[in-house]
Formats: C-alpha cells, structure tokens, sequence
C-alpha cells in the first residue's frame, strides 16, 4: 500500500497543532482547520498561539515549505484526524458537542477510502459513534454489501505538555480500528512521524486504554493525598511515611498535594465511571478524594490563621503542577479564589514565577496581588506552599524569615 499523502486535521490545540506540524514536516501535505479565525490566522503565518518548546520551529519549517496550511473550512484529504476537545458536563457525563461537530464537518467531502482518525481523549465507544454520525450525513458511503467504505479509527495523544515535539516521536501508541484494515491504516500514517512501538487494537480497547492510563495515575494520587490526610490525624509526617514505604522493593506511593489539575487525569476517570457507574467504585471514589483535597487545604489555612478577621496569606504557586506556566484546571488557583472569597477584609499576596499578571478571576478580586515570594513572605501572616516549583524548593523558611507555625505546605519541600 502507497504511503498517504494528504491529511486534515480538525482542531488546531495543544494536540492537532503538534501533530499536524509533525506530519507537515514529515512528507504529508497536512491542512489544518480550526473554528477560530484568530488561531487559524496565527498558524497560516507560522505563529504558534499557545506556549510549547520546539513547535515553532516545525510549524515555521512547514509553512515556509506550504506543507502545512490553515483554515476555517475543512478540505479533501486521504486522512481526517479529529482533535477537538472532550470536557464533561456539570453532571459529569461527556460532552461531545466538539466531537460531533467534528465529525459533521468532514462529512460532505469524505471519499471512498478515506481514513477517519480520532484524537481526542473520549469515553468508550465513541469512534463508532462517529462512524454513525458521519453515515447518517453520508449514507451512500457504503458498497455494494452496505459496508462502509470510510474506515474509522481511534488513536489517543499521550504525549505531556511540555514535552509534546519529543513525545510525539518518542512515545509508544496504540492504535484502534473499528476494522483490522483502519488500524493498519491508520498506523502508517503514524508510522511517518512515531519511532516507538505502534500497538493494533480495536477502537474501544484503545479508547478504554487512554482513560486507563490516567485513571491508574489519579488512583495512585489519591491513594498518596489519602495518607496525608490520615497522617495528620495521627500526627505522622506523611513525607517521611512515603519515603520510608517507598524503600519496600514493590512499592512505589506518589506525592500528595493540594489536589489534582490539567485537563486529563481530573476528567478521564469520570469517562469511565459514566460507562459503567456501579462497577467504577474505585475510580470513583479516588476522584472524589483528589477533588476533596482543596477544601482540606483550606481548613488546614484556617487553623493557622485563627481568629484574625483581616488576614495577609501568601499562596505560593498557582500552577497545575511544578515547572510549568499552566494554570488551567488547577487547584492552587481554585484555592486562592477560595481564599480571597472566604477573607474578605484580608489580602491573598499570589505568588506564581511563571506568569507576569493574574489569571482574570483573580484580578478580578479586589483583595488578590502578585507579589515576589520575598515580598509575600515578609508581609504574610500565613504561608500556604502548594506548587512545589523550583524556585520554593531553592528557598528556605528561616532564610525568607517564615516560622513553622504559619506554614501550611501541601507538597513537603519545607516540612
Ligand atoms: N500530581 C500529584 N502527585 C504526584 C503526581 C502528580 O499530586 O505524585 C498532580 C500534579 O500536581 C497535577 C496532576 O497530578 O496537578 C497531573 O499531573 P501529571 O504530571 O501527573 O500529568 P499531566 O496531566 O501533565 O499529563 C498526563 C500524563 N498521563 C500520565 O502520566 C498517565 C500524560 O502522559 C498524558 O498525555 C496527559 O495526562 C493527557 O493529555 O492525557
């Protein structure tokens, strides 16, 4: 079978512009298509619009080279990759308006043959329903039997932000088929970027796999954030308890913290619960748990404030996780919101190195400031630590004049 040529690539994120720069500069005349004028303007002139190492130079390389063009309107192309967002709704069951639009989208310029890839993070059997989608809009693809004659496949991204052009090359992935001919298919197309090891599966069980993936590491999470909460009733250090446990050869218990954030591994699980609610109990509870942890960071600033009605609380860190400018989804920013809300005559001094203004809904907030950690640490009477970023780790209580007592560290690097 010849090689494919031409893809389209719906969604232009942190997912589908990557991927599309990949195979731009991989030998496949790639265009992208995006429901936002102002995204598609950046990437037609060779402008990344959201931050991640080494992505520029790929996207740079391919539009200079008019393998890679964008666009609001989707074009004809041998492969359609989908790479929309898959959030949840406020009850907790997947939305996937995106999806479907998607799929709704390539519709009318589908041709016998093409390939239909999707992307995007997605509860079990979503493929098939983009396959039914689709055939609903176009029932003359099928033959003469009334197979289809699109094949559909589901190949999730595994890759980490941050690390995205690397892992893209690096990473192993699993590609599903709802037929053994899509998955083949599909991991050609792959095979012209990804060095590491294609693995052919059925749609579901590569849909099932990705949600599994995250779900393992929001369970092993919770199972850590459930310790600390256990050890400060009993007046245990929970980091030296998971130092001391992890010397076991089989064991290997993961940090607490202030809860979990990003787009993933606080979502992905729910996909699952939603598939099957009465047999997802673990699952379940272990988001529960992680969702939890902010209120308990917020009790435990509470104690150490005391009766005072105009407190001054330092917030170190608003980032989802150590190392990274991201503040989406993350708790350490629910927490100062939290804080600024409960402690309306005190003052919340944010302190986040990564970012040079406020998130709005915090600007927002009358008594909310970013502050340098040497100036919050003077000033606050209360210190809550709760993104574990280099630049904390660099520094010590007793150099920044902080006491013990008006400590409240969720990640340990002071305790
Ligand atoms: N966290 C803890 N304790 C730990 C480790 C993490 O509290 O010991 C917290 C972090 O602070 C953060 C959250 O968990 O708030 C998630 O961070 P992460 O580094 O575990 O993962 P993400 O969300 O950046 O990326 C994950 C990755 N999945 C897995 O490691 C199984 C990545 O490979 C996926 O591609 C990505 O989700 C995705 O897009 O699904």
């Amino acid at each position: 079978m010849t090689a494919m040529t031409t893809a389209t690539v719906v969604g232009l994120g942190y997912i589908g512009l990557p991927t599309a720069a990949i195979l731009a500069t991989n030998g496949v005349t790639v265009h992208g298509v995006d429901v936002n004028e102002s995204v598609v303007d950046q990437v037609s002139r060779g402008v990344v619009p959201f931050v991640e190492p080494d992505l520029g130079g790929f996207l740079s390389q391919a539009v200079a080279a008019g393998t890679l063009t964008a666009s609001t309107a989707v074009k004809p192309a041998e492969a359609y990759i989908l790479a929309v967002p898959t959030p949840f709704h406020e009850d907790l069951s997947p939305d996937l308006t995106y999806v479907k639009a998607a799929a709704e989208a390539i519709a009318p310029v589908l041709q016998p043959g093409a390939l239909v890839i999707l992307e995007s993070t997605s509860p079990p059997r979503t493929t098939e329903k983009v396959a039914e989608w689709i055939s609903a809009k176009r029932p003359d693809l099928v033959d003469a039997d009334g197979a289809p004659t699109v094949l559909f496949a589901h190949c999730p991204e595994r890759v980490l932000p941050g690390r995205i052009m690397t892992e893209l090359v690096t990473n192993d992935r699993i590609v599903g088929g709802i037929t053994a001919e899509a998955a083949q298919r599909a991991k050609d197309l792959y095979s012209t970027f990804c060095d590491g090891e294609i693995l052919l599966t059925d749609a579901t069980t590569a849909e099932l796999a990705k949600l599994v993936e995250n779900s393992y590491r929001d369970v092993n999470i919770a199972f850590a954030n459930e310790l600390s909460l256990i050890s400060d009733e009993l007046g245990v250090n929970v980091w030296e308890l998971i130092e001391l446990a992890n010397h076991h050869p089989r064991v290997n218990i993961l940090q607490p913290g202030p809860g979990v954030g990003g787009h993933c591994i606080a979502v992905d699980p729910w996909f699952i619960v939603d598939a099957a609610p009465s047999l997802a109990r673990l699952i379940r509870t272990a988001r529960e748990v992680n969702d939890a942890k902010p209120e308990w960071v917020l009790g435990k600033v509470a104690d150490a404030v005391g009766t005072s009605s105009a407190p001054v609380i330092a917030a170190l860190g608003l980032a989802f996780k150590p190392d990274v400018d991201d503040l989406r989804e993350s708790p350490a920013r629910k927490i100062v919101a939290e804080l600024a809300d409960r402690y309306p005559t005190g003052t919340v001094l944010a302190v986040e190195p990564h970012v040079e203004e406020l998130p709005r809904e915090l600007a927002n907030r009358k008594n909310v400031e970013l502050a340098t950690l040497e100036d919050a640490a003077a000033r606050a009477d209360v210190v809550v630590l709760l993104v574990d970023h280099r630049h904390f780790r660099a520094a010590t209580p007793e150099q920044l004049g902080i006491e013990p007592m008006r400590i409240v560290d969720t990640k340990g690097i002071w305790a």
